[in-house]
């Protein structure tokens, strides 16, 4: 992903960005205490990179990626970015590698939902507040990390 980057523009999170680059980890910041992981894509109508931090949710490797928007009645813009090219770089700690999300639905979304409270329990009061089901996305390994 060599074209240009587009920072947030939102503060907190476009300075939760710097300072993730600037400290080459992850851990250089977190939400309420809990870590998060960084997302770089590319923009579904810039075509422009964008880097995204979420909060982190792992299992057996594989990452998730939660469309909660604090419970917004709308889905981030990076949602859409996920669709329209679900390849994305993704970094946990001082770690990155390639991945491709899938939005997970059913019982596969149920099983993915507990552990993305268990994460971070904001989410199901994010959830209460807004009536889109939030988006579940599993980031999966493209290749041999
Ligand atoms: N957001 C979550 O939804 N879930 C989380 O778990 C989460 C954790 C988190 C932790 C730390 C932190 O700093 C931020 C965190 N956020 C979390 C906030 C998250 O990083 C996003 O800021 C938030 O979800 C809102 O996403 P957004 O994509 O709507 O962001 C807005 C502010 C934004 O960047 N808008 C851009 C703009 O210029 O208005 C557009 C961005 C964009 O991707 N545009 C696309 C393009 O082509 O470039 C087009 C998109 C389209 O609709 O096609």
């Amino acid at each position: 992903m060599s074209e240009k980057y587009i920072p947030s523009p939102s503060t907190w999170v476009r300075e939760q960005v710097q300072q993730i680059e600037a400290e080459g980890t992850t851990r250089a910041v977190s939400v309420m205490d809990r870590p998060v992981v960084l997302l770089t894509m590319r923009g579904a109508k810039t075509g422009a990179v964008r880097k995204v931090p979420l909060m982190r949710v792992e299992h057996d490797g594989v990452y998730a990626a939660v469309a909660s928007k604090g419970g917004a009645p709308e889905h981030p813009q990076w949602y859409a970015n996920l669709q329209a090219n679900p390849r994305i770089r993704l970094q946990d700690g001082t770690e990155s590698w390639d991945a491709t999300a899938r939005e997970v639905t059913g019982e596969e979304r149920e099983q993915w939902w507990e552990r993305c409270v268990a994460a971070y329990p904001p989410y199901a009061e994010y959830q209460t507040k807004t009536d889109r089901l939030i988006p579940v996305l599993v980031l999966e390994p493209t290749a041999d990390r």
